[in-house]
């Protein structure tokens, strides 16, 4: 069975490549969908992150990734998907993901949402701690991968002038 994992990506985290490398044992093809979260401002642009992401799974044919801005369940009905997948890192993250697996199951009744506990060591990561560190002259280079830091350093620079 194929799945899709749906997030904004900006950028991709190690604790967003632990759970597609995780989620990739148990489905035949993960499908990443960077998209819009109509909540957040990004620093990258959806074309932006769907190269991060594609830099990070060179290798895995399994992992495939697509871009769409639009509801989640429309880009699953019309490309036959039915598992989303999510991962969770603490109970705040539970009361969210608990809501959006809701109205999507709502919106589409053949969605099923299978959440993927975060590793410890990603617990307290996220794209937006990533951000404000780095853009605060700080480095978290255990928790992304180069290319990642590369983008971001550069971003920042080009943010700067
Ligand atoms: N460890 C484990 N999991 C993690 C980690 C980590 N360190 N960091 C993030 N995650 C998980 C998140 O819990 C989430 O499941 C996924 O990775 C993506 O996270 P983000 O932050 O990149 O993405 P979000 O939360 O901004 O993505 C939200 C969506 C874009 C999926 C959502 O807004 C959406 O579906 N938008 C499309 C419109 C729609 O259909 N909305 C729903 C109906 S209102």
């Amino acid at each position: 069975m194929k799945a899709i994992y749906p997030g904004s990506f900006d950028p991709i985290t190690n604790g967003h490549i632990d759970i597609i490398k995780r989620a990739s044992d148990f489905f035949d093809e993960i499908l990443v969908a960077v998209m819009i979260n109509s909540k957040k401002q990004y620093l990258f642009s959806l074309e932006e992150r769907r190269k991060l992401i594609e830099d990070s799974f060179k290798n895995n044919k399994k992992v495939k990734i697509d871009t769409f801005e639009g509801l989640l369940v429309d880009y699953m009905r019309e490309h036959n998907y039915r598992a989303i997948i999510k991962g969770l890192r603490t109970v705040t993250d539970y009361g969210y993901e608990a809501q959006m697996a809701l109205i999507n199951k709502n919106l589409y009744k053949e969605a099923e949402t299978f959440f993927i506990h975060s590793e410890e060591k990603y617990s307290f990561l996220s794209s937006s701690i990533v951000k404000e560190v780095y853009l605060n002259g700080g480095k978290l280079s255990s928790y992304i991968p180069n290319h990642v830091e590369n983008a971001l350093l550069e971003k920042i620079q080009v943010t700067k002038n």
